[in-house]
């Protein structure tokens, strides 16, 4: 099934003329109502009118995350405030996240887009969805309740965490369909085996997965302990959040990136220079209808490949192959995003530390883990008697990479000169 037949399955050429026209339309506008991007085309020496056609996008400079966190919170939004209907957020590179704002047609493109990737997954109406994407900030919950809504299906908002209450709601409410990032399923899996409750024997028939990396063993293994079929939905929420780009049940070798929305190109990383289609390189997406807070040739970080070969399930929009990479040091750790300067960032801030640490991420079970090692200053560590004043300082890295980061971590306070400087900073011994 398609949702928006027209334009899911326009003939490239029409798409790529859409797609060239309303491209003029948005430069016109973030030229004229975005400081930011004044100053960025006149830097560049391009002026809205230079850009002709999909091709001539290069000639246009690159948004990146650190323009968003110097714009922190509204100076990339190019309506009034009066017309943001909602505002989301995700990490920055450093103590702040960056910021970002939906008019009300923003709120109705985007749930058009998560409604467009349920249908491609099968659901319908008579689904019933338990979604356990987390409601707040985070885009993933309330993105896909809206186009879960938009297509009447039955929605439970269930949110992140809880295992054990996710599982009662799982057995008594019957959903057909669950939403979460896929170590979010497996872990359900295995609460569940451990207190006497199969998956299998629940009443779902979908899965829709993303928020992080996964791979197909993954997606064989959740498909085998739910006895469900598992998809891949891809999204950042910097250009609109989840429902950017969805597999189809067609082959299931890539997502469908909404074209119409988005205009997507890959870049060599390190140079920027644009690659040919189909060559693997990072994703840069600039947005073409969203209102509140357009975005122009902004750098992903996700390292992917776009395929061109005409799908049999009848879209004519290009697909991406699943994101296993990035171009940065950014982690995402149970489907948070984390840069590890915003953990240099809470040492700092905390007295007696050198800035000294070490970060392995692993894995226990489904759920990702983080130990994080920090020297203490010669000071703190001669002191007698300070045992109590290092479980402060532990206590407290603890409570900020919880409080600011949304991260739950593991703290080990070392002796000064412990961690070798050329040791690496981030270890991550996760399989992907
Ligand atoms: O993760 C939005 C989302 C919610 C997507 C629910 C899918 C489902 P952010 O928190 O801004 O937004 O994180 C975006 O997560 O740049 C990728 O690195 C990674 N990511 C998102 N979806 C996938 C996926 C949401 N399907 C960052 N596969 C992106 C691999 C993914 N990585």
């Amino acid at each position: 099934m398609i949702y928006n037949e027209e334009f899911e399955t326009m003939p490239r050429e029409v798409i790529k003329a859409l797609q060239a026209k309303r491209l003029q339309q948005v430069l016109e506008r973030v030229y004229h109502t975005v400081g930011f991007y004044k100053k960025s085309f006149d830097a560049a020496k391009v002026k809205p009118d230079d850009i002709k056609s999909i091709a001539d996008i290069k000639k246009l400079p690159f948004t990146t995350r650190k323009n968003l966190g110097d714009n922190y919170p509204f100076g990339l939004f190019a309506v009034p405030m009066n017309s943001v209907v909602r505002l989301h957020a995700s990490s920055g590179t450093s103590g702040r996240s960056a910021v970002f704002g939906y008019t009300k047609r923003d709120i109705e493109t985007w749930s058009d887009l998560i409604a467009r990737s349920l249908v491609a997954a099968g659901i319908t109406k008579n689904d019933v969805i338990h979604n356990a994407f987390g409601y707040g900030l985070f885009t993933g919950g309330l993105g896909l309740h809206y186009g879960a809504e938009k297509i009447d299906a039955s929605v439970i908002p269930m949110s992140g965490g809880d295992a054990k209450r996710q599982l009662m709601i799982l057995q008594d409410f019957g959903p057909t369909v669950i939403c979460s990032t896929p170590s979010h399923a497996l872990h359900l899996a295995e609460v569940g085996k451990s207190i006497g409750i199969d998956v299998k024997t629940l009443k779902l028939r979908v899965g829709i997965f993303g928020a992080e990396p996964w791979n197909n063993a993954i997606r064989d293994e959740i498909e085998k302990v739910f006895g469900i079929t598992a998809l891949d939905l891809f999204g950042l929420s910097e250009v609109i959040g989840p429902g950017m780009a969805m597999e189809c049940l067609e082959g299931r070798n890539g997502m469908h990136i909404y074209e119409d929305h988005f205009v997507v190109e890959t870049i060599n990383p390190q140079t920027g220079e644009v690659l040919p289609e189909g060559e693997e390189g990072e994703l840069v997406f600039t947005t073409l209808t969203k209102e509140a807070n357009p975005l122009i040739r902004y750098r992903s970080g996700d390292i992917s490949r776009l395929i061109t070969e005409p799908c049999r399930c009848g879209r004519t929009h290009v697909k991406m192959e699943r994101v296993l990479k990035r171009s940065d040091d950014m982690l995402i750790i149970r489907g948070v995003n984390v840069f590890p300067s915003q953990i240099e960032a809470i040492l700092v801030d905390i007295e007696g530390l050198e800035p000294n640490y070490q970060v392995v991420v692993d894995k226990v079970g489904a759920l990702d883990t983080l130990d994080l090692q920090v020297e203490v200053n010669d000071k703190i560590f001669s002191d007698s008697g300070s045992i109590k004043e290092l479980q402060k300082i532990e206590q407290r890295i603890v409570k900020d990479m919880r409080d600011y980061l949304g991260i739950s971590a593991r703290v080990k306070l070392v002796q000064p000169n412990t961690l070798k400087k050329s040791d690496a900073k981030i270890i991550d011994k996760r399989r992907i």
